[in-house]
């Protein structure tokens, strides 16, 4: 089999270090393997798969010789997506910066694999939340065409990244030790003021915009419509982070065109590839943040009617944030391209 030289920018924070769980897990074809980071983190040393790497600092050299760059997100994306397509190296970029970009395809394999074909050397891989809801959406769609989407998320720390991840757990052992607490992450460290996350709930996942409404939710709205390939699709959403450690949850309201029948809907996302149905009321069995957590699937439950319009359903549905969110997602499409023959 081909091997490719693989770059992950972003290598020691939390999407880069799935990168490499899953590297190892699904023997992703690699020969060289180059681990970046920013100057902070670079000297580092990683022990992976028997050898140890060495962090280097990511620089606009840092792509020569590189087939897949694996940019785990962040600002450090718009900096050096340029020079890795300019070395030749097809960059896979978990960050905001192209996803909306008409000559950049926003994709989740199992979704809409077909606009990978259309990569200028940059591929974007969706918002967390987006990618989980759209996983669950596409089998439906393919039922009728949705005409308008309500969604509330309950997003985990990971989203945030390991600090986030590392403040929720110091605030659970000050509390429960009788300590005061502390919060200087969220809901998000660039901001003036944050607030206690463990025990509680915070409405604000990114900034406010002018509408009021804030980026992540944005990103959902307008993502979701460019993977779906629906403009005209009319969706809001509400997001907002709780106190659990690294997968989303969703509830999505949907409302079809036309009448969707309950088991056929029930048939068609249990065959829909990377989704799990996980719906059973009489044994109290639906997908919980808990149980998603380090799995590959996303899972769906409690689907039902919808009494109060005509042609809707409910649904919820957990995935883990880091991997089908972020890293696996990314991954996926790499390993689609391979499978394609699509690297030159
Ligand atoms: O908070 C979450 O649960 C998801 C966070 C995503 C995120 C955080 C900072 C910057 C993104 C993203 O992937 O949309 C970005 C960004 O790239 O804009």
């Amino acid at each position: 089999m081909k091997e490719y030289n693989v770059a992950i920018l972003g290598a020691t924070g939390a999407v880069g270090q799935e990168f490499l769980k899953l590297i190892e897990e699904r023997n992703f074809p690699f020969k060289e393997l180059r681990l970046l980071a920013s100057k902070r983190s670079a000297g580092k040393i990683i022990p992976f798969m028997g050898k140890d790497y060495v962090v280097e600092e990511a620089t606009h050299d840092s792509f020569n010789g590189i087939d897949i760059a694996l940019f785990a997100g962040g600002a450090a994306s718009k900096e050096f997506a340029p020079s890795a397509v300019k070395a030749g190296a097809v960059v896979i970029d978990n960050s905001s910066a192209f996803r909306m970009d008409p000559e950049v395809p926003l994709v989740v394999p199992e979704v809409n694999p077909e606009a990978i074909q259309t990569h200028h050397g940059i591929i974007a891989n969706p918002n967390c939340s987006t990618i989980i809801m759209v996983m669950a959406l596409k089998p439906l769609y393919d039922l009728s065409r949705i005409k308008r989407i309500v969604v509330s998320t309950y997003q985990a720390v990971s989203g945030g990244g390991k600090e986030a991840m590392a403040e929720l757990e110091e605030q659970v052992k000050d509390l429960a030790a009788g300590r005061e607490v502390t919060a200087k992450i969220l809901p998000s460290a660039s901001l003036p003021k944050h607030y206690q996350i463990a025990f509680n709930l915070i409405p604000q996942i990114d900034v406010f915009k002018e509408n009021l409404y804030t980026k992540e939710e944005l990103k959902m709205i307008d993502e979701t419509k460019k993977i779906m390939g629906d403009s005209s699709m009319r969706i809001t959403a509400t997001t907002v982070r709780v106190p659990v450690y690294r997968s989303h949850a969703e509830s999505v309201n949907v409302e079809f065109e036309e009448e969707v029948d309950l088991s056929e809907a029930r048939k068609a996302l249990s065959s829909f590839p990377g989704v799990i149905l996980h719906d059973n009321p009489e044994e109290q069995e639906y997908p919980m943040p808990l149980f998603t957590s380090g799995k590959n699937d996303v899972e769906v439950g409690r689907l039902r009617k919808d009494y109060s319009v005509d042609h809707a359903l409910n649904f919820w549905v957990c995935g883990d944030q880091i991997r089908k969110g972020a890293a696996l997602n990314a991954l996926q499409i790499a390993e689609y391209m391979i499978q394609n023959d699509m690297f030159h």
